[in-house]
């Protein structure tokens, strides 16, 4: 059960503020060790991998080799993008209840298996179609939940904040590596931390300073539903099999996120509900035999 302290008000105004806030004990121990050993399903352990990084060569492809496309083998690693608070937190910081969870990623990293350093970047780049509004309307929320520790040497992200970056234009999307290396802020925390931060902000992935260190996370990014310009995943795409396990697991609300038919929508009709209530074995299709438009998706 989850049993994390709610995402505080301060927390989310400095997001609005200087662009990202770095929250430690986001997850309670339990929460984050169940996630630690479920990584196991996905990832060699940091001894394997360094016992014989030639074998888990796939890792040294690139950057983003490490990255593992939702939803996983597990519920203790699914729950967490739909961990109630963040899901709290994002309906408090969008400010609506009308949520699109539009990007979830599980991203491993082994020192030396390739360089991790980025140039300074914002997400809306890939994130976005067009580009994020001077007035901070129509924002997007992207977050790291952190796995493991993040010390100085393993490849913390840098931030630059708000207002020292603002004067950046948004195109070109990459900045001249080294240009703000003073304005940048490394996001250090222990296991548990989250790392919310916006996709306006000047950011960039760093490398491992030294060897035989690992780094694992769960980014988690929301927006406002019906903001049709930005997303950066198609959900049916991959694993039905694991949707197959993870839908029945989840709540309405939970469901809702990823754009899943609200009770009440037109799309249910008694040939749907049998075919759904097939395809997912186990799922309650109550809810979704209410008639009611206006039945609360929370
Ligand atoms: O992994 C990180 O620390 C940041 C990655 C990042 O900014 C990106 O891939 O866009």
């Amino acid at each position: 059960m989850c049993g994390t302290v709610r995402v505080p008000d301060a927390t989310l105004e400095e997001v609005h503020q200087r662009g990202f806030s770095l929250m430690p004990g986001f997850l309670d121990p339990e929460e984050l060790k169940a996630a630690q050993e479920a990584l196991w399903l996905h990832f060699p352990t940091p001894e394997d991998y360094f016992a014989d990084p030639e074998r888990h060569s796939r890792y040294a492809g690139s950057q983003f080799a490490g990255v593992e496309e939702f939803p996983y083998k597990s519920w203790d690693l699914n729950r967490l993008a739909v961990h109630p608070d963040l899901v709290d937190a994002a309906e408090r910081y969008l400010g609506t209840v009308q949520l699109h969870l539009y990007k979830i990623e599980l991203w491993a990293k082994y020192a030396g298996a390739t360089n991790y350093d980025q140039p300074l970047h914002r997400d809306f780049g890939s994130h976005s179609l067009v580009v994020p509004r001077l007035d901070h309307h129509y924002q997007q929320m992207t977050t790291f939940i952190y796995l493991s520790e993040v010390t100085a040497d393993d490849g913390p992200t840098r931030i630059v904040p708000y207002e020292l970056g603002a004067h950046v234009p948004f195109t070109p999307l990459y900045i001249e590596r080294g240009a703000m290396a003073d304005a940048e802020v490394p996001m250090i925390g222990p296991a548990g931390s989250l790392l919310i931060y916006r996709s306006d902000i000047l950011h960039r992935g760093a490398n491992f300073a030294s060897a035989g260190r690992s780094r694992y996370s769960i980014l988690v990014d929301f927006q406002a539903r019906g903001t049709t310009w930005g997303g950066k995943m198609a959900w049916p795409k991959d694993s039905p099999h694991l949707w197959a396990t993870f839908i029945p697991q989840c709540t309405v609300r939970q469901r809702d996120l990823f754009g899943f038919p609200r009770p009440g929508h037109d799309y249910w009709n008694e040939q749907t509900l049998a075919d759904v209530a097939l395809r997912y074995p186990g799922i309650d299709m109550t809810p979704y035999r209410s008639a009611d438009p206006s039945f609360d998706a929370r």
